[in-house]
């Protein structure tokens, strides 16, 4: 059955229960009530600022501690989709063959990006199936930073020394959603600016009395890694077991609401044939609304 080869740790069961999630059925009951103890980072940036090259460096540090690791990249146009540059896919193919780690690309919704229910039911079930550690990637435009930020324990912005004025680059309220900055491509020149600039404009973020670092990376040749990955054990020492409960209450809170939404859309395409109704005055709004429920 495939929910005993999932829990019997079988990652072709994953890989199949991921694909009913996706295809629209539900999260299987049976899995709802494995305990959800995996650290969740979120890794959010521009487009090619290198949330790939970082990830794909951020698993190898994490298997050499033996964690296991699982990465969901919410973008169609990520490497991890199946590699539509040849390089993307040699990079990813030293993962490949390893049982500790896991990887899957799912589509964003819609044109904005956001993390939809699904993403959500497919975090689940990695943290049912026992990973230590999810890396979710997504691409930060439009609505899908924020809501990393509100399902992440931590929150890594990537930005580089070409994005031009770095922190004007983000619309309001993005750099707030970062808990550690990264300074990737610090090979490339105008690295060090960018620091100061987030030095001289960062304050408090999302976590309490927490001033969020800036990390300089080169995820081409894995420099600043060790750095960074310093930098989450810090922001989770900072937030303690308490904080950390917040985070999750947090994403619990995402995930109702992410539901929600979804049936209220369902519930919304249903009641759109029967406005014309409303029109001629057959019956008020109102009481369709009433009939929704
Ligand atoms: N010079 C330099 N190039 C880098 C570095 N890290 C990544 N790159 C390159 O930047 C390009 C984009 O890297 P990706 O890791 O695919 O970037 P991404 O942010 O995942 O891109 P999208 O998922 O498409 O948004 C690739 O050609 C990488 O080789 C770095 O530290 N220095
Ligand atoms: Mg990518």
């Amino acid at each position: 059955m495939l929910i005993e080869r999932f829990k019997g740790g079988d990652p072709r069961a994953l890989a199949r229960i991921i694909t009913l999630l996706e295809s629209g059925e539900d999260f299987p009951e049976e899995l709802r009530q494995l305990p959800r103890t995996a650290r969740v980072i979120g890794i959010t940036g521009s487009p090619g600022s290198g949330k790939s090259t970082l990830t794909d460096q951020i698993i190898q540090e994490l298997r050499n501690l033996d964690l296991r690791v699982a990465v969901i990249a919410v973008d169609p146009s990520s490497p991890f989709t199946g590699g539509a540059i040849l390089g993307d896919r040699i990079r990813m193919s030293r993962h490949a063959l390893d049982s500790g780690v896991f990887i899957r690309s799912l589509a964003s919704r819609g044109a904005l990006g956001g993390v939809s229910s699904k993403t959500l039911q497919v975090l689940s079930a990695l943290e049912a199936f026992g990973f230590d550690v999810i890396l979710i990637e997504t691409v930060g435009v439009g609505q899908s930073e924020v809501d990393i930020a509100s399902i992440a324990d931590h929150t890594v912005l990537v930005l580089t020394p070409n994005q031009g004025d770095a922190v004007q680059a983000f619309k309001a309220g993005v750099m707030e959603i970062a808990d550690i900055f990264v300074v990737n491509k610090c090979d490339l020149p105008g690295a060090d600016r960018v620091v100061r600039e987030l030095h001289a404009t960062v304050t408090l973020g999302i976590t309490p009395d927490w001033m969020p670092p800036a990390v300089k990376t080169n995820a081409q040749k894995g420099e600043g890694i060790a750095e960074l990955l310093q930098a989450l054990q810090d922001h989770r020492d900072h937030l303690g077991e308490e904080g950390l409960r917040e985070r999750r209450l947090h994403r619990l809170r995402f995930e109702l609401r992410s539901l929600l939404e979804d049936w209220a859309q369902g519930r919304l395409k249903d009641a759109e044939n029967q406005l014309p109704e409303v029109l001629s005055g057959k019956r008020s709004l109102h009481e369709l609304f009433l009939s929704l429920f």
